[in-house]
């Protein structure tokens, strides 16, 4: 039987005796050593906390089971949220889970072919709007004060609740916390997620330290180190374009309070990342998770000594979300042959 996040850390998340339990099968994902690319760049205790397999394949599953669980407590039928993707995919998988009616508005021809697949096959009632991620969150949030709806964005304190348990999971797995943690932000309620989840078991003793938090932006969609918002954010990681954050201040103090950075990677990082920790990892991750990586990869490049430390890259999402950025960037090698051995063997030396 399947706990799940509400169940598992009940005692540090807003739970009580009319809270319902729900799950899907969140949290309790992967903290996958590195094989080959740590050795690469020099860093022995690489480590990679696999949010894809979460059930909707990203993080957001673990805020959402805790909002849609208080939403059904405060006597909500209907949720809502706007998203670059995953957020509406978990939305309308937990809206669907617990019989809510789920609407979701999405910056049109900005969200992952995976991602879109999601949120129809689950039912959801979805409005895409001439506009971007920024656009969508502001009119989410009018028709949520106007009308009965929840709203599920992570601006809802229970997104962030739930998210933080991702700090618990790498806690309890490596015996303490590390000695940095790599992410990517967006809207950055993750980072901020993440700092409380690592203050909390730091403040009851679960840990010894507090990592350093060092989060990545797109350089196109960067606002949190331009120190402006971004009107028009561009880049292929469309997961995290977004030119105006919710959380832009306590992703400031997390990273100020962590002694950490908030820096950008450009879109050939963040696809170079992408491609290296599919091909000497094994693990297929979304180009917006991949910021993470690239930020370690960029760090070290610039000489940073992680030899001795012990690190964390969040990889947000499962690549399967968005297919075609994988077919776009690999060179084309799905070549044709005959169906017998011979042309076959002949392809197979040539490559
Ligand atoms: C794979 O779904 O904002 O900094 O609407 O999907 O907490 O926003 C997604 C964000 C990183 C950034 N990686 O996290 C949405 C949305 C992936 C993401 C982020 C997102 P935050």
């Amino acid at each position: 039987m399947i706990s799940g996040v509400l169940e598992r850390y009940k005692d540090f998340l807003p739970v009580n005796s009319n809270t319902p339990l729900i799950s899907i099968g969140e949290g309790d994902t992967p903290l996958v050593k590195s094989s080959h690319l740590g050795n690469k760049i020099g860093c022995r205790s690489l480590f990679f906390k696999l949010e894809g397999c979460n059930p909707t394949g990203s993080f957001k599953d673990r805020g959402m089971v805790v909002a849609v669980a208080k939403a059904i407590e405060k006597g909500f039928d209907s949720i809502a949220c706007a998203s670059t993707g995953n957020t509406s995919a978990s939305a309308a998988a937990y809206g669907a889970h617990c019989g809510l009616r789920t609407t979701l508005i999405v910056p049109k021809g900005n969200v992952a072919r995976g991602k879109l697949a999601q949120a129809v096959a689950y039912g959801a009632h979805i409005a895409m709007v001439d506009g971007s991620f920024d656009d969508a969150l502001e009119i989410v949030q009018e028709l949520c004060d106007k009308h009965s709806i929840e709203l599920v964005n992570s601006i809802n304190p229970n997104r962030i609740e739930g998210q933080k348990t991702a700090a618990f999971e790498i806690i309890d797995d490596l015996g303490d916390a590390p000695d940095a943690l790599f992410i990517p932000v967006g809207n950055a309620g993750n980072i901020t997620a993440y700092w409380k989840g690592f203050k909390e078991f730091f403040d009851i003793g679960r840990s010894s330290i507090l990592p350093v938090l060092n989060g990545y932006q797109a350089l196109g969609a960067a606002p949190i180190v331009n120190g402006a918002p971004v009107a028009d954010p561009k880049t292929v990681a469309s997961a995290i374009r977004i030119g105006n954050p919710a959380s832009w201040q306590s992703a400031v103090r997390a990273r100020d309070e962590s002694n950490g950075v908030i820096a950008a990677v450009s879109d050939e990082e963040i696809l170079s990342a992408y491609r290296l920790v599919a091909e000497y990892e094994g693990i297929f991750c979304e180009p917006a998770s991949a910021a993470s990586i690239a930020g370690l990869l960029k760090q070290v490049e610039d000489g940073a000594d992680y030899s001795e430390k012990i690190i964390v890259c969040v990889l947000t999402g499962n690549g399967l979300k968005d297919p075609d950025v994988a077919n776009e960037i690999v060179p084309a090698s799905l070549g044709e042959y005959k169906a017998e051995l011979g042309s076959v063997e002949q392809a197979l030396t040539k490559s």
